[in-house]
């Protein structure tokens, strides 16, 4: 279904939003009260562009929340279940939010901005409102709200010689989740090695948002040389590399062990945490059901499903299939769900019902592109 969208100030603007339209952005979704756009009319080369070559995506839309104070670390151990024994200035960690019955409600990139700083990098769910009710209902000592941060992704296999071009050598020396402030031209940002992709990449949060334009022009002029293009978070190479989607692959009881999140949270540490009671009760009983790949028999898919599709077994309904595209790269159509734990077993046989005509499928372990 192709409808427009209405533009409004109900909804917010990226700072890259001019620059977007200008480089023929053809479909955009809605994100954290954002237009986020979704694609410039060539699914193909933008997939293409992302595997072999480079891209760069408006992802302002992963919107931070930040806290600020000398409770920000304290607060930080209390709002997730990871780890935070060696946090670092400088460097990010993937952190999943649950509520009090351990149900997942957000899987955001924590940075430590400094020793009192923290920013969660967030998808799409309304974070701020979560952190700002719980630290004052609990006297947390941090002042809560969102900075001027905009990133822009810089995602694939050129992504690392562009962006040595750009900001110089040392960014060879950021790991994974790292992240640096700096200046481009006069611009400030953070440059971070990360991105929702498996190809390797960058992104660059925009600190200041009456620059997004030159932000873009700069990252498209230096990307040139590369044969850089527009795109967005791709749908067919996140299902290859089993990455999350939050609000498309978990529904309203999903709690992270589903979802192989389970070696993010730390239930041993002696810090309380939300959801942590529930949260442990859940690992000792076991989950009832799991995020899993699927192969999917039939035509080639040539538009992923607006709808949530029934998984069924012998004609039981089993579980729901989320995303689903043809994967060159496996040269099959593929699919993630989540499905019973009974039925979560490689190369078991299911019927998917995509709203209109049923497929066989086989259940395949993720990620189905290694
Ligand atoms: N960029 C920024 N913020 C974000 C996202 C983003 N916030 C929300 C959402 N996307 C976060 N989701 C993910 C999920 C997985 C990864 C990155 C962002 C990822 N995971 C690696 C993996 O699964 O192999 C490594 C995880 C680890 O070992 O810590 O890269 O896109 N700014």
């Amino acid at each position: 279904m192709t409808i427009s969208l209405s533009i409004g100030p109900q909804n917010r603007k990226s700072p890259f939003f001019k620059s977007t339209l200008q480089d023929g952005l053809t479909s955009a979704s809605i994100y954290n009260h954002m237009y986020f756009p979704t694609s410039y009319g060539d699914k193909s080369a933008e997939y293409d562009r992302l595997l072999k070559g480079v891209a760069m995506w408006d992802v302002s839309i992963e919107r931070q929340v930040a806290f600020k104070g000398r409770d920000a670390v304290k607060f930080a151990r209390y709002l997730t279940g990871r780890n935070l024994d060696d946090l670092q200035v400088g460097q990010g960690k993937y952190i999943p939010l649950c509520d009090y019955q351990g149900r997942l409600i957000n899987d955001p990139i924590l940075l430590q901005i400094s020793e009192n700083e923290i920013w969660l990098s967030i998808a799409d769910s309304d974070i701020k409102l979560w952190v700002s009710g719980i630290a004052d209902s609990l006297k947390y000592r941090v002042d809560v709200f969102e900075p001027d941060a905009s990133p822009l992704a810089v995602q694939g296999p050129l992504a690392t010689p562009l962006i040595a071009d750009m900001f110089g050598e040392w960014i060879y020396d950021l790991k994974f989740f790292g992240f640096q402030e700096t200046k481009l031209k006069g611009i400030p940002v953070i440059l971070a090695r990360s991105g929702w992709s498996k190809q390797g990449g960058f992104e660059i949060y925009l600190l200041d948002n009456n620059l997004g334009e030159s932000l873009w022009a700069e990252v498209k002029n230096a990307g040139a040389q590369y044969n850089i293009g527009p795109g967005a978070p791709n749908y067919v190479e996140r299902l290859e590399s089993g990455l999350l989607s939050f609000r498309t692959d978990c529904d309203e009881h999903s709690n992270p062990f589903e979802f192989g999140l389970g070696r993010f949270i730390d239930l041993d540490q002696n810090q309380e945490f939300i959801g942590k009671a529930p949260l442990q009760k859940i690992k000792q009983t076991g989950v009832k059901r799991e995020f899993v790949g699927l192969r999917v028999d039939g035509p080639r898919f040539n538009s992923p499903p607006e709808d949530r599709s029934s998984i069924y077994s012998e004609d039981d309904y089993v579980g729901y299939a989320s995303a689903a595209a043809y994967s060159p790269r496996l040269n099959s159509n593929i699919a993630v769900g989540v499905i019973d734990t009974r039925h979560a077993i490689d190369g078991n046989e299911v019927v998917v019902d995509f709203s209109d005509h049923k497929r066989e499928a086989r259940v395949t372990p993720l990620p189905m592109f290694r």
